[in-house]
Parts: structure tokens; C-alpha cells; sequence
């Protein structure tokens, strides 16, 4: 039980796995390590796809064409797929003030460049979804940003990447991915609320969704599952990061499930039940402290754990108590209209609702959240 398949479509980005462990306290614990076993131990451990940021694939083979066409032969040999691909505008020195929204237009001409080469490589790879995340979008200082002023480049570069993809015919739908802080003091589009709101500026809102991090909306203080669930509320959930994280503190990127586990139960719940069809992709960083063998023993987490709280939302489901005390709590009355199709707020002013009585009344929610924590203890 618990053993991947691709049928489950799990995904994970190169970087994740590839990460060499380098913090802003100390040098890298790991070697660099190569795309293509990446992409041969990925498949072996019953992952769907791989995605990337354009400097990824450089990780060990500094000639871009060599390395492309080394990572296509380890995509062919393994039927790994591409669902995603990214740009890396937050590394080199040049995107410290950004890459969209940088002070310096020449930086601005230089990042639009960097992402229509990649995406070019997205779309002959198959990705259907291109993610981005604006890391050095932001700042330090008020002083130092006109946030309106970014706003509306941010806006002209993603109208100008729209209207390209279509141009060139390309299936590919944008994710923005938020995130509230680091590596900027405060990043723009710090959450899924900023950017829904966002991108229904946009000249093309239909080719734009949001690609929610787990951990990201955590460090806000915010519950991913409300967040997610808003997302698909208003069909924008193009993509997500699943990972994991302690509380609002520096961006952990824990293994799917070894933050807060509760969330993660309900947010599987609300992805295998709430009309999510895209890849369950992982953005976790395998811990500083762990070796070149621990990096696959942590790959394999995510996926095992979220296989495991699959199985405990399903049960949690199938169990006849539950039923009852939803029931209860009136958890299925909600999906129930306020008013009649027939009536109007004139017509409430002959209710005859007892509001005392019901003020009364409690919810029962203690009992129905003992019984899902007790199916996630594996006690029931
Ligand atoms: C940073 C991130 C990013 C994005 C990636 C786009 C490096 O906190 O989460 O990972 O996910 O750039 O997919
Ligand atoms: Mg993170
Ligand atoms: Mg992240
Ligand atoms: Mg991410």
C-alpha cells in the first residue's frame, strides 16, 4: 500500500531534489546533481513529471543544447512528463531589484527575454502550465518602490507573455505563484487573495491562474486550505506546491506533511474531493542535514504521505459517524440556497425563525473534528 504510481501524478521540480543546501549561514552540504538521474530516480520511485527553471538543466552541463537534449533522452527513456516549467529570475545578481518589476528598465527587457526562451523549451516539452513566481519581485523599503508603478509593469509583462503564447499557438496557461516574504523584506502578490484579485486585471484573465504554495500562505499566517479552496472557487487553481511548514517563520520547504499535518489532511480532502485535476506537485527541500541516499528516502516521503492522506480522507469519508455528525453540524445545508428561487428579502419578514432558539443551539464541530484527527491518528 502507499507505492506511487504515475497514474497519481505526482511531480516535482528539479530544484527540489537538486538543491545542494547552500543557506544564507552556510555553503552547500551536497554535490550538484545531474537532471537526468533526477529524472531516472524520480521515475523509479513511481513519480508522473519533472519540472524545471530554465537554470536547472545547467546544474552539470554548462552547454544549454547538450543539456536539453540530455534531459529529452532521460524524459523518453522513463515516459517522465513535463506538466510545468519556470524561469529563474531571482539567482543571478542582475534580478536583485527584480525582474518584472526591477527599477532598471534594461533589467525589465532582459527578464521578458530569459522567460520567452524558456518558454519556447516549455511548449516543445509539452508543459501546459508555466508557473511564475515573482521571488525578487518586491522590496526592503517603501522608498525604494513605486507599488503602483510595479504593479502596472507587472501587468504590461504578463500581458506581453499572454499575448505571445497565443500567438505562437502555444497550450500554456499561467500560475502566479505567492508568496509574502523572502527573499524580498515584502515580495508583491504576497498571497492567493492579492493575486486572484490581480489577475482579473489582466488584458487575458482567462490564461491566468494561481499555482498556491502550501508553505508560502503558512508563512503568512494564513490556512492554505481556505486559500485553495477560494482558488477553485473561482476556477483558478491552474497548479499547486504542496510542502510543508512550522508556523510563519523562514520558508522551510518540509516534506509534504511534516509541518502541519492536520492542514495537510484537509487539504488532501479538499483536492481529491474538490475538483482538482492538475499534478500534485512537490516543492520541498530535502533538509541541510541529510546526504545524497537521504535525498530519494525524502522524494519518496511526499509521495507516501500524501498517498497515506488520501487513504485517511477516504475513510474519513466512508465512516457512517462522520456522515452523522456532518449531518449534524449541518455541514451539507450549506450548499443549500439562502432564499428560495421564487423569493425575494421582502419575503423574510414573514419568517417565523426563532433566533433565541437557535442562538441556543450548538454545532457539534468538536465532535466531527475528534473524529477526523482520530482517523488521522490511524486510531479509528
Ligand atoms: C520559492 C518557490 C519557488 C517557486 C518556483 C516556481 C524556487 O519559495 O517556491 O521555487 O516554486 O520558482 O515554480
Ligand atoms: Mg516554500
Ligand atoms: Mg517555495
Ligand atoms: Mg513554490
Amino acid at each position: 500500500a502507499f507505492v506511487p504510481v504515475p497514474g497519481d501524478r505526482f511531480s516535482f521540480g528539479l530544484w527540489t531534489v537538486g538543491w545542494q543546501a547552500s543557506d544564507p549561514f552556510g555553503s552547500a552540504t551536497r554535490a550538484p546533481l545531474d537532471p537526468v538521474e533526477s529524472v531516472h530516480r524520480l521515475a523509479e520511485l513511481g513519480a508522473y513529471g519533472v519540472t524545471f527553471h530554465d537554470d536547472d538543466l545547467l546544474a552539470t552541463e554548462q552547454d544549454r543544447d547538450k543539456a536539453v537534449a540530455r534531459f529529452r533522452t532521460a524524459l523518453a527513456e522513463t515516459g517522465l512528463k513535463v506538466p510545468m516549467a519556470t524561469t529563474n529570475l531571482f539567482t543571478h545578481p542582475v534580478f536583485k531589484d527584480g525582474g518584472f518589476t526591477s527599477n532598471d528598465r534594461g533589467v525589465r527587457r532582459f527578464a521578458l527575454r530569459k522567460v520567452r526562451r524558456n518558454l519556447d523549451l516549455a511548449a516543445e516539452l509539452g508543459a501546459k502550465i508555466y508557473v511564475l513566481w515573482g521571488g525578487r519581485e518586491g522590496s526592503e523599503s517603501d522608498a525604494a518602490k513605486d507599488v503602483r508603478a510595479a504593479l502596472e509593469r507587472y501587468k504590461e509583462a504578463l500581458d506581453i507573455l499572454a499575448d505571445y503564447v497565443v500567438s505562437r499557438g502555444y497550450d500554456i496557461r499561467f500560475a502566479l505563484e505567492p508568496k509574502p516574504n523572502e527573499p524580498r523584506g515584502d515580495i508583491l502578490l504576497p498571497t492567493i487573495g492579492h493575486a486572484l484579485a490581480f489577475l482579473s486585471r489582466l488584458a487575458r484573465p482567462e490564461r491566468f491562474g494561481v499555482n498556491p504554495e502550501v508553505g508560502h500562505e503558512q508563512m503568512a499566517g494564513l490556512n492554505p486550505v481556505h486559500g485553495v479552496a477560494q482558488a477553485l472557487w473561482h476556477g483558478k487553481l491552474f497548479h499547486i506546491d504542496l510542502n510543508g511548514q512550522r508556523g510563519p517563520k523562514f520558508d522551510q520547504d518540509l516534506i509534504f506533511g511534516h509541518g502541519d499535518l492536520a492542514n495537510a489532511f484537509f487539504l488532501v480532502d479538499l483536492l481529491e474531493h474538490g475538483g482538482y485535476e492538475g499534478p500534485r506537485h512537490f516543492d520541498y527541500k530535502p533538509a541541510r542535514t541529510e546526504d545524497a541516499a537521504d535525498v530519494w528516502a525524502s522524494a519518496a516521503a511526499n509521495m507516501r504521505m500524501y498517498l497515506i492522506l488520501k487513504a485517511k480522507s477516504q475513510a474519513f469519508r466512508e465512516d457512517r459517524e462522520v456522515a452523522e455528525l456532518l449531518e449534524a453540524a449541518r455541514v451539507p445545508a450549506l450548499g443549500v440556497p439562502t432564499l428560495d428561487p421564487d423569493e425575494s428579502l421582502d419575503d423574510l419578514d414573514s419568517d417565523s425563525f426563532d433566533a433565541e432558539a437557535a442562538g441556543e443551539r450548538g454545532y457539534h464541530f468538536t465532535r466531527l473534528n475528534q473524529l477526523a484527527l482520530e482517523h488521522l491518528l490511524g486510531v479509528r
